[in-house]
């Protein structure tokens, strides 16, 4: 049987039809029902954040914070993550300035921000890519030190804790997704976590067309509110998400035991102060050392039914739609490890014999 690179967790059918009822009963299906507040409210305080709203999914989440914070000029963050982060920007007709990311964790290079800010850079929109948390106390004293805005692409974080603080409360905002193919889903959606409740106000009115009452329509929104049947699955998936981290646990231990002492290969580190969720299993090779390039694994994997993908590769300044205005040089570790890495097949049920034989299969390349 083929293995994707990941699998929806999903509750058991009878529990979500049991949740989805009263939806059916009251025919009340979106526009921020009971459903809506019971989820956000129990995220709330899973997240341990101050304030929450819930969206359509993870990219609107980002793209009206930005909208929201009514910013004009440039804004500093990395090329190594999802389409999304960047199209949030330029949809917004701000222009992102690329910085480089770590080599251990690939998460944006404090050391290398100050020397991108100009007179016209007006936030940092750092990523917690796969799960890796940023150097949130270095990027808070940059943004204070310049007056700049932080907006987190927490995209990958859902339930992270870094020094015991959940990891929603970092920056001004931080975004986070529930797709399908993330840690908690609820099919699409998303939530923005965020300190001001004056820019939670803003923030609520853009998604829901820019309306503020029945008969004052203030500011040009969007439509991305989270439907009832989404929030219903979120409300369920939540109540099984500890069990879903600690089976992600369990598979993350086993690729470190196979594959954390092999010449060639690099793992994420184990952060500390992080509480991780296991979000993803990048592994980064050394074709010199290794001696097959990543693209050849990808391929070996393939060819025996396991699809493990190249994220995050293309680098987003290397997009088609860029029409090469940006330089790749310019973030040389970024575009490093993008032609080097692989997330592996990782998902709750993934079973132990499953992650030895994709292991097997790399190790004897
Ligand atoms: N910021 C970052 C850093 C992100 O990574 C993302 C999303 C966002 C922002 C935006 O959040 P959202 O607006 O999406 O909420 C996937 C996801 O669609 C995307 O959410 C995610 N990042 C990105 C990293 O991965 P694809 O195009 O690779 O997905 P796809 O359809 O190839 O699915 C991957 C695998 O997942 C499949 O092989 C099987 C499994 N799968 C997929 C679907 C759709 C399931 O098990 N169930 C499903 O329903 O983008």
């Amino acid at each position: 049987m083929s293995i994707l690179v990941t699998r929806s967790s999903m509750p058991d059918f009878d529990e979500y039809i049991e949740e989805i009822k009263e939806i059916w009963d009251s025919h009340w299906l979106t526009n921020m029902g009971p459903k809506h507040k019971k989820l956000q409210a129990d995220l709330k305080e899973y997240l341990g954040v101050e304030n929450i709203d819930l969206f359509v999914n993870g990219h609107m989440s980002l793209e009206l914070s930005l909208q929201a914070l009514k910013m004009q000029g440039e804004v500093i963050t990395t090329p190594f993550t999802f389409a999304s982060t960047t199209h949030a920007i330029v949809r917004n007709r701000l222009e992102p300035v690329f910085c480089d990311i770590n080599p251990d964790d690939y998460t944006i290079d404090v050391s290398k921000i100050e020397s991108l800010i100009t007179d016209r850079t007006c936030a940092i929109m750092p990523v917690h890519v796969y799960g890796n948390i940023c150097n949130v106390e270095e990027i808070q004293r940059i943004a204070d030190k310049y007056g700049l805005k932080v907006i987190y692409d927490a995209a990958h974080t859902f339930g992270e804790k870094y020094k015991g603080k959940g990891i929603g409360t970092f920056g001004d905002v931080s975004c986070f997704s529930f797709h399908a193919t993330k840690v908690f889903n609820t099919i699409e959606g998303g939530a923005a976590c965020f300190k001001n409740p004056e820019f939670g106000l803003e923030l609520y009115r853009l998604k829901n067309f820019g309306i503020r009452g029945p008969e004052v329509v203030d500011a040009v929104g969007a439509n991305a509110k989270m439907n009832e049947f989404s929030a219903a699955m979120g409300i369920c998936n939540l109540r099984h998400i500890d069990e879903e981290i600690a089976k992600r646990k369990k598979v993350v231990e086993r690729y470190r035991e196979r594959l954390g002492n092999v010449n060639g290969i690099k793992l994420s580190p184990i952060q500390e102060n992080v509480q991780s969720n296991y979000a993803y299993f990048p592994v980064v090779f050394d074709e010199n050392v290794f001696g097959a390039t990543r693209n050849e694994v990808c391929d070996r994997l393939a060819e025996n039914d396991i699809n493990a993908r190249k994220y995050f590769y293309p680098l987003t300044n290397m997009f088609d739609c860029f029409n090469g205005k940006y330089n790749v040089d310019d973030t040389p570790v970024a575009l490093h490890i993008s032609q080097r890495v692989l997330t592996l097949p990782l998902y709750a049920d993934l079973s132990l014999e499953d992650v030895d034989r994709i292991c097997d299969i790399i190790l004897n390349i």
